[in-house]
């Protein structure tokens, strides 16, 4: 993959006329040796300049805001735009170079240009009065030559630059290099994180009733003692910790610390063993809340085709990108790649994939999908607390629909918007993304993006994620807009009958310039997505054919590497077991997630850090991966209400707040020491001091033995699993933002503050009968009775349930019903308000009909508390 870095053109011109103030002034000690003489010594020393073969794309060169950098053909190259007037007009560099004073160092770099052109080539203070050590004009020819220089440095500091200024030309040229090295002075420093207390635990919170583990990293073979602080340094608890030998994960010797016995509430405690002090932490649950709203507040700054508002979003504001204003070319009239389709499509809108400004489905798809599903489990879960309207701060705040699904709906009109149209070849497919022709670099406001963007070929994989998202979105709107339900139930079938059609056609993995390839061979998974996801919205026997015919339905499909938007057939799974329906055997469908939840805590269990990733290397988005097995845990615990279940998901929620290897947490403002310079080309506090972090309840991607960018390569080569990570902006391939990565962050966010103090929560005493008597294609009469199922009379009583799509209660008896979006409040009347114990009551009411199945609702709340 081929991530050029690029500096945004803004504080450039500034910057270059510093530079030569600054070479005028300065004596370089440079000593010009010519092309082909160099100093043997400092040719043997070590190798200080990153990524200099560009064997592994361009980063962590970057390049000014007009050049595009690419890195395709094994060199470095640009077309240097004609027209500009100094050589700072365009540069190319690299920064963070270390230089020890009074070492000698060899500079060399092949370059070429065509037509033949000087490059003036700097060694120089990166900031003003931009002192340069090197300072050289080769004249670059079209074939290429190596040039070679030494110089002394007579200062040491740890962030010189290395620059080419290319700039001048009234024509335009190209420019190329390759082999860039500067040898010499001492060995760069070996990269060390500084990983803080030898003792991890979980820096934001633990539920007070919940499970509270931490691990403690030690040479020690025996227990140890370990003792719990609250914030003024009192012992609270104490007692051993548990040896764990090495942990595979880390290559860590560690002890496992156990203080669930403690439930005392408060801030600032402290953990204490083997003579080091935890981070501070608290006990009590209402952080969890905040990050329920953040993690999903992170989707509105992503958004593509409108202003981000600042009233909104303080210090996030933003022009609208992608919307045909220059210079951004796109997306309202978006041509296809050459050759691929002769038609343009408005596809403006959605949400930007992660740190680029490329718009993908598949990956879209997912990302949709856990959020409509975390609205949905508030319809299906005891557990789960109403996430309503005007939660988010969102522009459409207010308008009756519950935000969560107003976000969702951003995104879900892009994917729509991305069908290929009826008339033209693949009708019904949808294509597979639109980014940029060419990889752009960091930073780079959206609204700023000159790049021209493209339509990539249909694929199978795509065509099915809109199948599935818009079944579901048909279903869940259909409450707030059976327009928009309709529109979408008709999509979805369009698509599933496009992709039965073709039911092979793979996005190419060579298909990533510009944008991400999110190649996938294997698509019968994303059919038995797609085909649950329109089973449950329409309950019709060919999508049930369908499913109970896939192999994928009784298959073991809990991965220990987890789920994801590659591999999502979990999410059919999960929601044919969790949202009502009628399918065959649906009682092994449910015990199948069970099945997959004990496998995850068996491997949580085994974990010195708890973690339930039963691998040793460790996947691009492990954090992801993770969370999305706490989600399968986490369903376990809404079916069956089991402790074991709840503790699992708590026990996971730590690993991702400091108790691991790191010491740190993943997620933006969350935690002591957490991750908060992300690869993003709008978020790049790290690069231009005047952009922001990410915002608060930001993901990061975490710890990726593949280590693919070339500033992981630098600093992590080797690392055990836990430690390949870095969090530096550079490195998009441990530490990038992306929509389906913080979906599960959001998912399990809302999970978890749903549990209150950890407690499990006690069934409601009450039995419900819910009978549909009768029903005609326009309506239906249904009768429910309530039993007290307790030893104490009930003396007055509201009974809740939701409908699965937009069923709505009309004329009731025995009760007064009222209805929000799909849910039914029924009340009692004064003659029926007591129920004594044993004792039922029983009402009823005429409902409209909705497109597609009426089943009964499986989760009934009788004044709060769900009914066994
Ligand atoms: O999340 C994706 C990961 O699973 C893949 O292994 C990786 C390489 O293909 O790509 C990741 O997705 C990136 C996408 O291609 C472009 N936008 C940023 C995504 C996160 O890094």
């Amino acid at each position: 993959m081929i991530r050029p870095s690029r500096r945004w053109a803004a504080s450039l011109a500034l910057t270059a006329v510093a530079t030569l103030a600054a070479s005028a002034l300065s004596v370089p000690v440079t000593h010009a040796a010519g092309t082909g003489t160099t100093s043997t010594a400092a040719e043997e020393g070590p190798e200080q300049i990153v990524n200099g073969t560009f064997d592994s794309g361009s980063g962590p060169w970057w390049g000014t805001g007009n050049i595009t950098l690419d890195a395709s053909s094994g060199q470095l190259c640009a077309d240097v735009p004609g027209g500009t007037t100094n050589p700072w007009d365009v540069i190319i560099g690299q920064d963070n170079i270390p230089l020890v004073a009074g070492e000698t160092y060899a500079f060399s770099v092949f370059g070429s240009a065509d037509p033949p052109r000087v490059a003036r080539t700097l060694i120089q203070l990166p900031v003003d009065p931009w002192t340069t050590y090197l300072a050289e004009n080769p004249q670059m020819t079209t074939a290429g030559d190596t040039h070679a220089y030494t110089f002394t440095a007579p200062t040491s500091l740890p962030n010189a630059q290395v620059a080419f200024q290319i700039g001048g030309s009234a024509t335009p040229w190209r420019f190329c290099v390759d082999n860039v090295s500067l040898k010499g002075g001492a060995e760069p420093d070996v990269y060390k994180p500084d990983t803080g207390p030898r003792v991890r635990v979980n820096q934001v919170a633990y539920l007070p009733k919940g499970p509270k583990n931490a691990t403690v990293v030690t040479e020690a073979t025996t227990a140890l003692p370990w003792r719990l602080n609250d914030s003024s340094g009192r012992k609270v608890a104490n007692g051993q910790t548990t040896p764990r030998g090495v942990d595979a994960s880390s290559g860590q010797n560690v002890h496992s610390i156990d203080f669930s016995g403690v439930t005392k509430t408060g801030t600032g405690f402290t953990l204490v063993a083997d003579g080091e002090t935890s981070r501070p932490f608290d006990i009590g649950g209402t952080a969890y809340r905040d990050l329920r709203a953040d993690a999903l507040k992170f989707y509105y700054s992503q958004r593509s085709g409108t202003p981000i508002l600042d009233s909104l979003r303080p210090g996030y504001g933003r022009p609208a990108g992608h919307v045909g204003v220059a210079p951004n070319q796109g997306d309202t009239n978006v041509p296809c790649q050459p050759g691929v389709c002769d038609y343009s499509l408005n596809v403006a809108g959605g949400w930007y994939d992660a740190g680029d400004h490329g718009k993908y489905v598949v990956n879209g798809g997912i990302s949709v999908a856990q959020l409509m599903s975390e609205f949905e489990r508030t319809k299906n879960a005891a557990t789960a607390e109403a996430l309503g309207d005007s939660t988010l701060a969102l522009p459409e705040s207010g308008n009756g629909v519950p935000d969560i699904l107003d976000e969702a709906r951003w995104e879900q009109d892009f994917l729509l918007k991305m069908q290929v149209p009826d008339g033209k070849p693949f009708a019904g497919m949808a294509h597979h993304k639109i980014h940029d022709q060419n990889w752009t670099g960091l930073p780079l406001m959206p609204h700023l993006d000159p790049q021209l963007r493209e339509l990539h070929p249909v694929s199978t994989a795509a065509t099915l994620n809109l199948a599935a998202t818009a079944a579901q979105a048909a279903r869940l709107f259909a409450p707030y807009d059976a327009a928009f339900a309709a529109r979408n139930l008709t999509a979805a079938r369009k698509a599933w009958d496009a992709a039965v059609a073709n039911p092979n056609r793979l996005a190419s993995a060579a298909d990533g310039t510009g944008g991400g390839a999110y190649n996938d061979d294997t698509v019968s998974d994303e059919f038995y997505w797609a085909a649950a996801e329109l089973y449950i919205s329409t309950g019709e026997a060919k999508y049930k054919d369908y499913i109970l015919a896939s192999p994928l339905h009784t298959s073991d499909i809990w991965r220990e590497r987890g789920f994801d938007w590659g591999s999502t057939a979990a999410l059919g799974r999960l929601d044919l077991a969790t949202v009502p329906n009628a399918l065959p055997g649906r009682a092994a469908v449910r015990a199948s997630v069970v099945q997959g939840a004990d496998k995850y805590l068996a491997t949580l269990a085994a974990h010195p850090y708890g973690i339930p990733y039963g691998v040793t290397t460790y996947d691009w988005g492990s954090n992801n991966l993770i969370l999305n097995n706490m989600a399968v845990i986490a369903t376990a615990y809404d079916l069956t209400g089991q402790k074991k279940y709840l503790d699992g998901v708590l026990q996971g929620w730590n690993y991702i707040f400091g108790r691991n290897a790191l010491n740190m947490s993943y997620v933006t403002g969350y935690g002591e020491v957490n991750s908060h310079n992300q690869h993003s080309r709008w978020y790049s506090h790290q690069l231009d001091s005047s952009l922001p972090n990410p915002p608060k309840g930001t993901l990061s991607g975490g710890p990726n033995s593949g280590i693919q960018d070339p500033v992981a390569q630098s600093k992590l080569a080797g690392c055990a699993a836990q430690f390949c990570y870095i969090d530096d902006i550079e490195s998009w391939s441990t530490n990038e933002l992306t929509i389906n990565w913080n979906s599960p962050l959001s998912w399990v966010s809302a999970f978890v503050a749903g549990q209150g103090d950890g407690t499990v929560k006690a069934p409601g005493k009450c039995q419900v009968t819910y009978t549909t008597h009768g029903a005609w294609p326009s309506g239906f009469t249904t009768q429910v009775t309530v039993k007290n199922t307790g030893s104490s009379t009930i003396d007055g009583w509201t009974l809740k349930w939701a409908f699965l799509g937009g069923q709505t209660t009309s004329h009731a008896w025995n009760t007064g019903i009222t209805q929000s979006g799909a849910t039914v409040s029924a009340k009692n009347l004064s003659h029926n308000a007591k129920i004594k114990p044993g004792q039922s009551v029983t009402f009823g009411f005429n409902g409209s009909a909705a497109p597609g199945p009426n089943p009964s609702p499986e989760l009934f709340t009788l004044n709060g508390a769900a009914c066994a």
